[in-house]
């Protein structure tokens, strides 16, 4: 009887063994809500920005402007809404009230929106049209509503916060569903405030109690997911840069308390207790808000298929920004430039060679099939290959049963489960031998990487580290076509014009002016001197397959040649006229605010404007608050142009002011303020715009 008791409790024993082996991989550390997990599948959506600086040609309005200048004649969010859903977005998140508080609907809380604008007689609402328009579209709405607000005049005082809550219960109860809210982080301080003109600060880890209004959020809208770059962890963080880029390695991950350096906000953490996954954030020119002048910097297919692999390709979401004209619609070149993109993106991923191919692993999880490798390429994301749970170090091996030709690798974890991957290769069988062609770090949701087209007969994704057994749900492999992009254009200060192309295959033709090249144009082949005033435009054509990439146009204004920085006995200060953006200089670490920067230009020109490049590299020292003086003789200057650089510590573009023409021979840049509040003051690069 005791053999026959041990006997039965052996073989239910061995059954649950058994059913253990193949029991799915529990999860393993922080997974995403459904409500992340819904955001994270829509993957591309658009980000417009709208207000009154489309009236104004500004960054950041100051919330002084007029709300008569709000009346977009043709304002069609039709248009918007047709654009986005035909360039493969899955929302639109419109700038419902940006830093300035002008609010593109009728609040019951402020006089200063649409309700007192020349638009539709006072009754119009844009927030209405673009809800309507989202849903005609099947598109979801999200909302952007800046905490800051340079017009109330409760700014920085608890009052404020209730206004802020009325509004976004407005905004939360009456358009329908809302897919995200965006709050901007971005604070200059200074601001029209009611009247007050004067500058405000807050303390950002507490003034806003985003807790509470976190609460608010979810109590009205369920299924929105919250986007914030401040201190209090929401859903969605941050990638650090508005260049539409992520890290390469993007962990889903951050601490939910403590600081988050920029680091972190770039790469996530490796070892987070939240899952807080990253937005990639980017515009489709390079401002947020319409700029005529701009209309010929509308990023070209090649520079926004790069963006793509940068975000969606690094476990991202891409938000994409288009800036509305003054009449109310999105500007010809900026459709052509979205709709571009989608049609590379559908080519490139075109034929998936992966999809139901031979595939085998190193392991499988309790050799149960539904973990096989075959759930890598069933085109389904719900299943997936496993491995057992001590298994960190496996492969899947696919395999073409002829020589193939591909470019591309993209691979997907199954993150309900955890992000888990942490080092991984792909390599292909060519001619009989493994040979590796990419190597990368995390997957996460997706992960695509580029690598020089190759002929193989099969391909082995290699995990060669991971926090916990894998679980890949898919992997596609493609044969992409390829995009010429345009080359670069540089001018050092001895004029010496350099046109640097992407790739060695193509060859480089250019014209003198904002012509068109083509290939018969002049043909690139060496640097060459100009030390005039010019226009070049430029293009990569490649012979084989007589394709042209866009043209790439830079404007020279006089030659730096004979400039000299006055007072400044280092070398390194040169590098701020050198025409290369990534050699900067700061000026020594004792200097206060104002901090001078004096060039000497060798003799009397006619000047309109001057311009300013920040260091690339970091924000410290870079000037948000400044002056600029002329001077015939660096004794008697003149005060030719103050203001802001908004938004450049997020968006350290080319700065511009221009100004009445005047001639001078010297030039003062004076930092007035820099962006973190600090005595420091930096430059990339320093020019002038004649008449
Ligand atoms: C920034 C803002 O200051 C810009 O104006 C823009 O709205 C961008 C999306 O976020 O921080």
């Amino acid at each position: 009887m005791r053999y026959l008791l041990c006997g039965i409790a052996f073989f239910c024993c061995s059954i649950s063994i058994n059913y253990a082996q193949v029991k799915a991989p529990a999860p393993f550390g922080p997974v995403p809500t459904e409500n992340q997990m819904r955001w994270q599948e829509m993957k591309y959506y658009a980000f417009v920005h709208f207000s009154l600086n489309t009236y104004t040609d500004q960054s950041w309005g100051l919330g002084n402007e007029d709300v008569q200048l709000f009346n977009p004649l043709k304002l069609d969010c039709r248009q918007w809404a047709r654009i986005c859903k035909e360039s493969g977005m899955k929302g639109i998140i419109l700038t419902v009230k940006h830093h300035c508080g002008f609010c593109l609907w009728p609040s019951k809380y402020t006089e200063y929106s649409v309700k007192n604008a020349p638009w539709k007689n006072g009754k119009g609402d844009v927030v209405r049209e673009m809800a309507d328009a989202c849903k005609e579209y099947g598109l979801k709405l999200g909302i952007y509503l800046s905490p800051w607000d340079r017009n109330h005049p409760d700014y920085g005082t608890p009052a404020y916060i209730t206004y802020f809550r009325n509004q976004l219960t407005e905004l939360l109860t009456n358009y329908g569903p809302i897919f995200e809210v965006w709050f901007d982080g971005a604070n200059g301080g200074s601001g029209y405030y009611g009247g007050a003109n004067e500058t405000r600060t807050i303390d950002r880890t507490t003034y806003y109690d985003w807790q509470n209004t976190y609460k608010l959020i979810r109590q009205l809208q369920p299924d929105c997911v919250i986007w914030n770059d401040g201190g209090d962890r929401a859903d969605l963080r941050w990638v650090g840069t508005e260049g539409g880029v992520v890290g390469e390695t993007n962990w889903s991950l951050l601490n939910a308390k403590g600081e988050v350096s920029w680091n972190m906000l770039h790469h996530g953490l490796e070892n987070g207790d939240s899952w807080v996954p990253a937005e990639v954030n980017t515009s489709i020119r390079p401002e947020w808000f319409y700029h005529p002048h701009e209309d010929g910097q509308v990023k070209t297919v090649p520079q926004l298929m790069e963006t793509y692999y940068n975000s969606i390709g690094r476990n991202g979401t891409l938000l994409l920004n288009f800036p509305i004209m003054p009449n109310g619609l999105i500007h010809p070149n900026d459709e052509k430039a979205a709709l571009g993109l989608a049609r590379a993106v559908k080519e490139a991923f075109a034929v998936n060679l992966a999809t139901n191919k031979k595939a085998s692993a190193s392991n499988v999880r309790g050799n149960a099939s539904e973990f096989g490798p075959d759930m890598a390429v069933d085109s389904s994301n719900n299943t997936y290959w496993a491995t057992d749970d001590d298994v960190t170090n496996a492969s899947l091996t696919i395999d073409f049963g002829k020589p193939t030709m591909f470019n591309r690798f993209l691979v997907q974890e199954y993150i309900r489960l955890g992000q888990r991957v942490k080092t991984f290769t792909v390599e292909g069988l060519v001619d009989g031998n493994w040979k590796e062609l990419a190597k990368a770090t995390t997957i996460g949701y997706k992960r695509i990487l580029r690598f020089p087209a190759v002929k193989a007969t099969a391909v082995r994704l290699n995990i060669t580290d991971s926090k916990s057994c894998p679980v890949i749900s898919n992997v596609g492999i493609y044969n992409a076509p390829q995009i010429l992009a345009a080359p670069a254009i540089t001018r050092n200060r001895s004029g010496e014009v350099t046109i640097t192309p992407a790739d060695v295959e193509s060859v480089i033709y250019y014209t003198l002016g904002n012509g068109q090249p083509t290939s018969k144009s002049k043909k690139y082949t060496r640097p060459f001197l100009s030390e005039e005033k010019m226009e070049i435009s430029a293009i990569a054509y490649e012979p084989a397959t007589g394709k042209s990439s866009p043209v790439s146009r830079e404007k020279f204004d006089i030659s730096r040649k004979n400039w000299r920085i006055v007072g400044i006995n280092d070398e390194k200060a040169s590098g701020i006229l050198d025409g290369n953006p990534s050699t900067a200089w700061h000026q020594s670490k004792d200097e206060k605010m104002p901090i001078d920067l004096v060039l000497d230009l060798g003799n009397e020109q006619t000047l309109c404007g001057f311009r300013y490049l920040p260091d690339q590299g970091t924000t410290a020292g870079i000037i948000a608050g400044y002056q600029f003086f002329v001077s015939q003789d660096n004794i008697a200057w003149k005060l030719a142009d103050e203001g802001e650089f908004s938004n450049i510590k997020n968006n350290p573009l080319w700065q511009t002011g221009r100004f009445a023409p005047v001639n001078a021979r010297y030039i003062k840049l004076r930092a007035v303020r820099e962006v973190n509040g600090n005595n420091e003051a930096g430059y990339a690069e320093i020019d002038v715009i004649t008449k």
